[in-house]
């Protein structure tokens, strides 16, 4: 449906999410005109669709969960909570926008159909939903690591006719759960968090699991004014140690191992972290936990303990305990998931033992029988990290498309560029950190990273880059280098594409975070290791 004249500018940025705002500030920092196209109709990607009860924030938590590139920014924002809730997260978010003035630059409820390379020119061309063309020099794909949701293909599910939602794609109205008999699909993070609140509502609730799950206490609390008083104070030290923490947290690097404590000294370490909560039981535990089958057992098996004492019906306590090695599917922490077992209104089906086999307009049918519902929640996750690219599917040079491309593997070169697809970059794409990393600070270090390979362009009157095909294989070599040092390739999960049927298996995030930024520092060091470049067209 295009029509009218193209819009010309420096740099299209796709997603208005944390990724794609930075960018634009950045970007615009930098004297270069930027259109930025989301199909959401405001800012807060992620944290604008995933509205669902119980949605917050963890990894760092709050207030570290935060952009960093203006400490005026930081200092001037409150955060309520460790592990702010979806909301704060989005206000936040929102206060950004509104300080740095971002949505004059952002066209909303437009969604990008189509992005082609045009060799002659070196430019991209998209193609928006509402008709608008745009052709740019550079294409910037902040289109989220967890963006395209999954839906799961059961049979008669689209005959089922109650309510029912993705949790990735929350109605913005408010649903209610009185009353009513909700069915919820998926145990990963979204479902345990929002299990607890939607039993506290719902007449029953029906949780229908395929895996197990690790979950670990959130450890949720006020942030005191004084504990962000101090992090205000000491903000340059704080974000020092972000930038040397490999996952980019404010946490001190320790070289602490399972197997060189004593089962006491363990059991004591975790009893302390479990009652504390947060993903510093991952952060100040063990660092042999997620690369020792031996190191990792224990860590299972106190939380198996741990769920065979919350739980109080055996049965279900047996359903619920998980057998995959801990931390190799995405840890969850959750507020209160265990305990909402030992509710009246809260059953189990292992979907293992007690496969769904249809759906109707009213129930769903699982070998055991018929469960009448009113309403189906489904937390059943997202085409993650390189689903949403594929989704965009660019097409580059000579009209290749990603697809083709990505049919066996997500190449490409420093998690941020793709052969053939020149001046596209990514942001928290396949081969970067991305979703195991501080996510505002990766994506405000790749960013920074890009745009001095811009200048270099700029300064040198060049027109495109690409990497070459060598330094993408030697790419993902390293990156296979670091997975296959652990066990994270051993388990089925969506860091390996396991989620979603014909997808590439394999483990595609590059692991060491603080390892990453100075490797491609290295690289703009060394004149861009690994890249090739065209002189500009005339
Ligand atoms: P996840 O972590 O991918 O969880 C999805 C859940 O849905 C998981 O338990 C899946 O089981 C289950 N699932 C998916 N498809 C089906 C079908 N067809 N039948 C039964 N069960 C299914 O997504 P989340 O949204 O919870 O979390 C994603 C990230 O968002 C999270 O890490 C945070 O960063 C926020 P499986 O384990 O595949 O057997």
């Amino acid at each position: 449906m295009t029509s009218g004249p193209t819009e010309h500018y420096d740099v299209v940025v796709i997603g208005a999410g944390v990724s794609g705002m930075y960018a634009l500030h950045h970007l615009r920092e930098m004297g270069l005109s930027v259109r930025v196209y989301d199909g959401a109709s405001d800012v807060g990607g992620t944290w604008w669709y995933n509205r669902y009860p119980g949605a917050r924030v963890d990894g760092p938590g709050s207030p570290f969960y935060c952009y960093t590139f203006s400490e005026e920014l930081m200092k001037e924002w409150d955060w309520a909570e460790t592990q702010s809730e979806q909301s704060a997260v989005l206000a936040y978010l929102e206060h950004v926008a509104d300080r740095f003035d971002l949505r004059r630059d952002i066209q909303f409820e437009t969604w990008v159909n189509e992005a082609r390379y045009d060799e002659a020119a070196q430019r991209w061309t998209v193609e928006t939903s509402t008709g608008v063309r745009a052709s740019a020099r550079f294409l910037i794909c902040a289109v989220g690591a967890l963006s395209t949701a999954n839906m799961p293909e059961i049979p008669g599910i689209h005959d089922f006719a109650g309510e029912c939602y993705h949790t990735g794609q929350w109605p913005h109205e408010p649903v209610s759960f009185e009353g009513k008999r909700v069915a919820v699909i998926g145990t990963g993070s979204s479902g345990v968090q929002s299990i607890p609140e939607i039993a506290r509502e719902a007449a029953h609730v029906t949780v229908l699991q395929r895996t197990p799950q690790y979950a670990f206490p959130s450890g949720n609390r006020p942030i005191t004014p004084e504990e962000m008083a101090a992090a205000r104070r000491d903000w340059n030290a704080v974000r020092a140690k972000m930038l040397a923490n490999p996952g980019g947290f404010p946490a001190d690097i320790h070289t602490r191992t399972a197997l060189g404590d004593t089962p006491e000294e363990r059991e004591a370490l975790y009893e302390k972290l479990w009652q504390r909560g947060g993903f510093q039981f991952f952060t100040e535990s063990y660092n042999d936990i997620a690369i020792s089958e031996e190191a990792n057992a224990t860590m299972a098996d106190f939380v198996r303990a741990k769920i065979r004492k919350i739980v109080h019906d055996p049965e279900t306590a047996e359903k619920l305990m998980p057998d995959h090695f801990v931390m190799t599917k995405r840890p969850i922490l959750d507020n209160g998931y265990f305990e909402a077992f030992n509710r009246d209104n809260v059953s189990l089906v292992d979907l293992r033992e007690d496969p769904i086999e249809r759906f109707t307009e009213t129930s769903v049918i699982t070998r055991s029988g018929e469960h009448p519902i009113d309403m189906l929640v489904l937390a059943t996750g997202f085409d993650a990290i390189s689903g949403s690219m594929l989704r965009l599917d660019p097409k580059g040079r000579g009209g290749v498309s990603l697809k083709e491309r990505w049919r066996d593997r997500f190449h490409n070169y420093l998690g941020l560029t793709i052969s053939s697809f020149p001046n596209l970059f990514m942001i928290h794409g396949p081969g970067s950190p991305g979703v195991f990393y501080n996510m505002p600070l990766g994506a405000e270090r790749q960013m920074d990273w890009i745009g001095k390979l811009m200048s270099h362009l700029r300064e040198r009157g060049l027109g495109a880059v690409e990497p070459t095909a060598d330094s993408e294989e030697a790419w993902a070599n390293e990156v296979a280098a670091f997975a296959n040092a652990t066990l994270f390739p051993r388990t089925d999960s969506w860091w390996t594409g396991a989620n979603i049927e014909g997808k590439p298996r394999y483990f595609s995030a590059y692991l060491a975070g603080s390892i990453y930024y100075q490797r491609i520092a290295d690289v703009a060091a060394k004149d861009y290791e690994g890249f090739a470049f065209e002189p500009a067209a005339r």
